[in-house]
């Protein structure tokens, strides 16, 4: 097959998701075109089935803000009729379903074929997408999509509560490609960084108020007063002086590292006894996935999407939203006892391999076949 893919290409839950996707079809003989305003940061290596085509959308004085939707919807229209994609596949709705309908019509009456698939990823449902800013555009877009995925149950329930949809939406899980994301042995660098055999949490996000870092910054000061522990905070975004601040007020920066934004996320979460997730907010939640692939059991909330990989009691704790009290006591209960932290550790590694690549892979190539045949 010959597949488009359009996503946000920065670091994000949604961007990571399309580009692995990509790789992943290319490695099994599809040809892809990523179609984005810059190349994708997971896009790191060649390979000969994967092709990137850059959206520019021209500068004007008059524009205050560039109509990159308008650009975008272009792009696709130039590279369909020039490569002959079979299908489009766009990851976040907005503006991504609408420029890909604007796409479709523009090629249908030129007599092209595009029919595309949009994957539902969180905010641009329960956060952006809901505003009423966006709303109607929304869900037009997604109700002339050709084929609706979510990445979780809860998000499709999310998204039928909260627009008008008349189709139906497949959920498909988020994957985890375990050739990257698995344990490697880090002694030298633990010991290095925790040279007293202090456990390690970590947190990995975008540091949005979604995501309530301030919880676990809260949460880890009472657990470094029970148990000698260092924190990993790892990302970078508008709540990041915020965060700084307050681990200056609560006294412990010392145990606290802001490492930024990280590609090699891998090699720290080999070295990680826990990881926190306390966000308002989770479609999914791919960064815990991928943390307890490399065998890190998950301290969350039970936010959205999130109690659907996260088993309570078994590969970590749920907690409600803003209870940081209670994520201590979970994080402390599991990490005081060597024998527990270690079945955690191999719960959550047995419950990243039910959302294994290899597994999910096949779902979407299903239906990418379904759709095609105007099954979706
Ligand atoms: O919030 C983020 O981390 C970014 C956002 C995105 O679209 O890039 O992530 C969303 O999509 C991810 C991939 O499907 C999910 O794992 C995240 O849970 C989801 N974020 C939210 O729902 C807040």
């Amino acid at each position: 097959m010959k597949i488009g893919i359009v996503c946000y290409p920065t670091y994000g839950g949604s961007g990571v998701v399309a580009t692995e996707l990509g790789k992943a079809l290319a490695e099994k003989g599809h040809q892809v075109h990523f179609i984005t305003y810059q190349e994708p940061v997971r896009l790191d290596s060649f390979h000969e089935n994967i092709f990137y085509h850059e959206v520019s959308a021209l500068e004007y004085p008059l524009f205050q803000h560039q109509p990159y939707e308008s650009a975008l919807a272009s792009k696709i229209v130039d590279v369909t009729k020039f490569e002959r994609l079979d299908i489009l596949h766009v990851h976040y709705a907005i503006p991504h379903a609408s420029s890909a309908l604007m796409a479709k019509q523009i090629l249908g009456e030129q007599g092209y074929q595009l029919p595309f698939v949009t994957t539902l990823h969180g905010t641009d449902i329960t956060l952006v997408g809901k505003d009423p800013g966006y709303q109607p555009v929304v869900e037009y877009s997604i109700n002339h999509s050709d084929g609706i995925t979510s990445v979780s149950e809860n998000l499709k329930q999310d998204t039928l509560k909260n627009f008008k949809i008349n189709r139906h939406i497949e959920v498909i899980p988020n994957f985890i490609d375990f050739s990257r994301f698995r344990k490697t042995n880090k002694e030298h660098f633990k010991k290095a960084i925790a040279p007293l055999g202090e456990n390690i949490l970590i947190h990995v996000s975008n540091f949005r108020r979604v995501k309530r870092v301030e919880d676990v910054l809260r949460m880890f000061d009472i657990v470094v007063k029970h148990i000698p522990s260092k924190l990993f905070l790892v990302g970078d975004g508008p709540e990041r002086n915020n965060l700084e601040q307050i681990c200056r007020s609560l006294g412990n920066c010392d145990q606290i590292r802001f490492l930024g934004k990280q590609d090699p996320v891998e090699e720290l979460l080999a070295v990680a006894d826990l990881f926190v997730l306390p966000s308002e907010n989770e479609s999914f939640g791919l960064a815990a996935l991928e943390a307890m692939a490399c065998e890190v059991p998950v301290i969350s909330s039970n936010a959205g999407g999130i109690p659907e990989i996260n088993v309570q009691g078994e590969t970590g704790f749920l907690s409600h939203v803003g209870d940081y009290a209670d994520m201590a006591k979970n994080a402390i209960h599991i990490l005081e006892d060597e024998n527990r932290l270690k079945q955690f550790k191999k719960n959550a590694y047995a419950q990243a391999q039910r959302f294994s690549i290899d597994k999910i892979l096949p779902q979407y190539e299903a239906y990418y076949a379904k759709v095609l045949m105007g099954k979706g």
